[in-house]
């Protein structure tokens, strides 16, 4: 069979057959079965047609073997893998199938009687993961790797999330920066406890592993003590996960008993590198992993727009509160509004170039030219260049949240509260949380005769939006904070939220 142009499968196709590529709860699978189950996928996909032809195809599949086989299997039959997130309600999941225009939708088992009257509503074709899994092998199309692989959705300083577009290529190379920088040889191990619709865990655990030859034990979420139970087994080589993860491992961690404590320890220092990202690491919590781990944790920075950018060195100092230098193959810049370098020590915002920033916003030409400016994509973060490391000092719009990792927008959560019968106003921003980062913070003025609790809203918005999206703060107030154009004053709010 002639090999794949997909790189991430022409890597497989070279690793030994019988190499161990997955583990989950059922078992163990190797690069062999990847292989011929996500060509089954591929040939059910296909149904007789020569190539998808870039379709996209929306899958809804746990952390599971299952998923790197559909991924693939979209991929190998030319198609755009569009994951969808496991624990989001049927509303998040229409707007996606909309917006992405799938043609085809995947679930798994767990998820097909909820995703089936969505995806039927909107005329996608409906596949269950179990009837495809084992189709006969057919023909598979060349695809070549400027085609998109992958359209993931990430919220930004528009209303709703945007549908940022990588091909094969792209990610052929922010898959490569994090192998050399961060040396995965065939011989690691990697827990993945990170959700599956978003780069992180997509990229730099479940990717890199795969590209390395590397097996990824796969969790169906994340919990602390089965995280700690895998950090146990002595098995793992790397972990990576963001600062909620590691504050709720300190925190399962502390509530053990001395003589666990000690154990837990121990089985730190059999792992060669622990990373953190997506978000800012409290100094406290590295300082605090490092003397329960031994680890001075690796803090890097990424977007979904560009995989990973920057990062701490694996060998040489990790500065705490600093995310490093430009990785491998990506060129990052510090710029004033004038578009000038700033000196060190003066605050910029970061942009970058390379083969590693993607394509486009999904059917957003518009937004997609004004996210770049000389060929650099602007990411609105703003940081300062000291002694030759970045350290983030924080977004330019107040509208973009990170909660727990995620990226939210405050205006798409202010829209959708808008629809409450009792919400006559409502702002939304982030307030400094020490285990989530920021917590979604509401304040509502309500219409006359009416009433609202944090309880009966968050029931409420839990079925229209993501769980992460839900605020978990609210304050009613007789009017909001608005300066004399009549905008909220977004900071004015928050530091009520504080006091
Ligand atoms: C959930 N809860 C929250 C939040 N999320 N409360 C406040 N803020 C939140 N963000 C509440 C739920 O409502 C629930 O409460 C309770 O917490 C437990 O919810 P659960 O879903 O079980 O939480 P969890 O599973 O423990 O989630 C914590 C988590 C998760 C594992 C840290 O947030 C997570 O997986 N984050 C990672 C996200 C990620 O991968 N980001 C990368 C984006 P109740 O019971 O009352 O309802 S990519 C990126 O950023 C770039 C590329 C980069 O640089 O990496
Ligand atoms: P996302 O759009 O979900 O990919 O989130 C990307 C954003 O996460 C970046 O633009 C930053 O604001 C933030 N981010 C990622 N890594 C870090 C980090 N190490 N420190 C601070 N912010 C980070």
């Amino acid at each position: 069979m002639t090999e794949s142009l997909i790189p991430l499968v022409a890597r497989a196709e070279q690793t030994a057959p019988d190499r161990i590529a997955i583990a989950d709860s059922a078992g163990e699978y190797s690069y062999g079965q990847l292989l011929e189950k996500s060509h089954a996928i591929a040939s059910a996909l296909l149904a007789g047609r020569a190539d998808l032809e870039g379709r996209r195809v929306a899958f809804l599949v746990p952390s599971s073997f299952d998923y790197p086989c559909v991924q693939w299997g979209i991929w190998r039959a030319g198609g755009t893998a569009v994951p969808l997130c496991t624990m989001h309600p049927p509303a998040e999941w229409s707007y996606v199938l909309e917006d992405s225009g799938a043609e085809i939708v995947v679930a798994h088992a767990e998820f097909a009687d909820k995703l089936a009257p969505v995806a039927e509503r909107l005329g996608c074709r409906f596949l269950r993961c179990e009837d495809i899994r084992d189709h006969a092998l057919g023909a598979l199309p060349a695809v070549e790797a400027d085609r998109a692989a992958m359209l993931i959705y990430t919220s930004g300083t528009t209303s709703k999330p945007k549908g940022v577009v990588t091909t094969h290529k792209i990610l052929s190379w922010q898959i490569r920066s994090l192998i050399e920088a961060w040396g995965w040889v065939p011989d690691d191990r990697t827990l993945l406890v990170l959700p599956l619709h978003h780069l992180h865990g997509i990229l730099n655990v479940l990717s890199c592993a795969l590209w390395a030859g590397a097996t990824c034990e796969m969790a169906p979420r994340f919990d602390a003590e089965e995280t700690w139970a895998g950090i146990q087994s002595g098995r793992l080589t790397l972990f990576m996960a963001v600062p909620t993860v590691y504050a709720r491992l300190v925190k399962a961690w502390e509530s053990a008993s001395p003589g666990k404590q000690q154990a837990l320890s121990a089985a730190c220092r059999k792992l060669r590198l622990m990373v953190c990202g997506s978000a800012a690491l409290p100094v406290v919590t590295l300082e605090r992993w490092r003397e329960i781990s031994g680890h001075t944790l690796l803090e890097r920075y990424g977007m979904t727009e560009l995989g990973m950018a920057l990062s701490n060195p694996l060998n040489g100092a990790r500065l705490p509160g600093f995310v490093g230098q430009a990785l491998p193959y990506v060129e990052v810049r510090l710029v004033d509004e004038t578009l000038n370098a700033v000196p060190d020590g003066t605050p910029g915002q970061i942009q970058v170039k390379g083969p590693t920033v993607f394509r486009e916003y999904w059917q957003r030409p518009s937004e997609t030219e004004k996210a770049f400016v000389e060929g650099w994509f602007k990411t609105g973060d703003v940081a300062v260049r000291e002694n030759g490391s970045f350290r983030i000092l924080g977004r330019e719009s107040v509208d973009i949240i990170k909660t727990g990792g995620y990226k939210v927008s405050a205006l798409e959560i202010e829209d959708e509260l808008r629809n409450h019968e009792a919400i006559e106003q409502c702002a939304v921003v982030g307030v400094e949380d020490p285990e989530w980062g920021e917590r979604v913070a509401a304040a509502v003025v309500v219409k006359e005769g009416n009433s609202l609790s944090l309880d009966t809203l968050r029931a409420w918005a839990k079925e229209r939006l993501a769980i992460y999206k839900v605020p978990s703060r609210l304050l009613i107030l007789p009017e909001l904070p608005r300066n004399a154009m009549g905008k909220v004053v977004k900071p004015e709010l928050a530091q009520q939220f504080r006091a």
